[in-house]
Order: structure tokens, then sequence, then C-alpha cells
């Protein structure tokens, strides 16, 4: 069975990913705790998805690899926080910060909500070294509160318009994966997998 390692430190993408891809015939390995993470230079989540797959490739040798880079994209922010998603409110990967910096400029704006939209690019890094990449998007509406305790990041504030009024905070874990950007891009994969396994060597 082919090894695959995901390049990302992030648990909540982890879950997801790994539940995602339990029914296909690859082992799904997270990454070593003791791994430091790459520096996101990227200015798009294509550049950042690629970045995270080359840097962990490097380091683990001989074993494909999936990187992840993900972001909310706000339409009254002009996009943001984007690309920069995981470190808005000043501290990387802390969500809370993150959740409170997104509710004051919802505030600043005078908006009850906003169009918005999750995207994710995962890239693939097969054994040989090529690598091709898969993006998903989701849209919705994102408020100024939380609201449920599921998932991670944004969830608690990001209400998808295929739902059914719920955020993402308040689906358990099958219910976000349904329709979300993670598994949209995911889905591409498995496709693309299914139709040249070879992409993974
Ligand atoms: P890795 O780089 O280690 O994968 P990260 O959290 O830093 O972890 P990103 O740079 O891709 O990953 O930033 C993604 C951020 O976007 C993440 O920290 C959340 O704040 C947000 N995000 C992405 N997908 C999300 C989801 O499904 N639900 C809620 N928030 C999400």
């Amino acid at each position: 069975m082919v090894r695959l390692y995901l390049a990302t430190s992030n648990v909540g993408k982890v879950k997801e990913i790994s539940e995602l891809l339990a029914a296909f015939d690859v082992s799904v390995l997270p990454r070593s705790s003791t791994l430091e993470a790459p520096v996101e230079t990227g200015e798009t989540l294509i550049e950042n998805a690629i970045l995270k797959a080359n840097y962990d490739f490097a380091l683990i040798e001989g074993s494909a690899v999936l990187a992840d880079d993900s972001g909310l994209f706000v339409d009254v922010l002009d996009g943001a926080p984007g690309v920069y998603s995981s470190s808005f409110g000043g501290v990387e990967g802390d969500d809370s910060r993150n959740r409170s910096a997104l509710i004051e400029r919802l505030k600043q704006a005078r908006v009850d909500s906003s169009r918005a939209r999750f995207r994710c690019v995962m890239a693939l890094k097969g054994i040989s070294g090529q690598i091709s990449t898969y993006e998903g998007v989701v849209e919705g509406t994102v408020y100024p509160f939380e609201r449920g305790l599921h998932g991670f990041g944004y969830d608690s504030m990001f209400i998808p318009d295929e739902g059914d009024g719920r955020t993402f905070g308040e689906m358990e874990r099958y219910e976000k994966s349904n329709i979300s950007h993670r598994s949209r891009a995911l889905a591409k994969l498995v496709e693309a997998i299914t139709r040249d396994p070879s992409i993974l060597l």
C-alpha cells in the first residue's frame, strides 16, 4: 500500500483528510510533530500548497506527500483573511484569536454578515517528485458571531449556502465533509488517482 504523508500540522485538517481518504487504498500518515513547519511565503493558496508539499517531501524521502493550503475569503473585506487565514489574529495557528480578529473587522465594516467562501488547494507530490494540484470551494455567508463547537478555524462563523442554516461549527464532521472545500478538492484528487494511480508513484 502506498504511504501518503500529510504535510500539515493542523489537527482539524488531519482529521478531515484521513476520514475522507479512509476508504481508499493508501495509508495516510500524519506529519511528525518533531518536524518544523515551513514559512509560507507564497501569495496564493496554490503557491503555498506546493511549497508545503516540496518542503515535507525533502524531509521525508521516498514517500508521497499531500499538502493543503486553505482559507476564508470574505467579500466585504476584499478577500481577507484569504491566504493569511491562519495568522489573521497575529498568532499563527491560534483559531480563537483569528476568529476574534475577523469578528472585529466585520464590526468595523459595520455589516451584519458578508458573502464569503472557503477555498482549498491540495498539492500531491508523488514518490518520483511529480506534483499535481486540486481545488475545492464552498460558498456561504460569514457572521460576526460564533455558533457551534465542532470543526476548527472559522467554522463557527460560516453558514454554507448548501446547508440548512447551521454553521460548519454546528455540523458533524461528515455533514461538513459532504459539501466542504476540502472534500471537494479531495474528490478531484481521488478521481485523478483512480484515473491514473501512477501519480502517487
Ligand atoms: P498547515 O499549514 O500546517 O496545513 P494551517 O492551519 O497553517 O496548517 P493554512 O496555512 O492552509 O493551514 O491556513 C488555513 C487556515 O484557514 C486555517 O488555520 C483556518 O483558520 C482557515 N481554514 C481553512 N480551512 C478551514 C475549514 O475547513 N474550517 C475552518 N477554517 C478553515
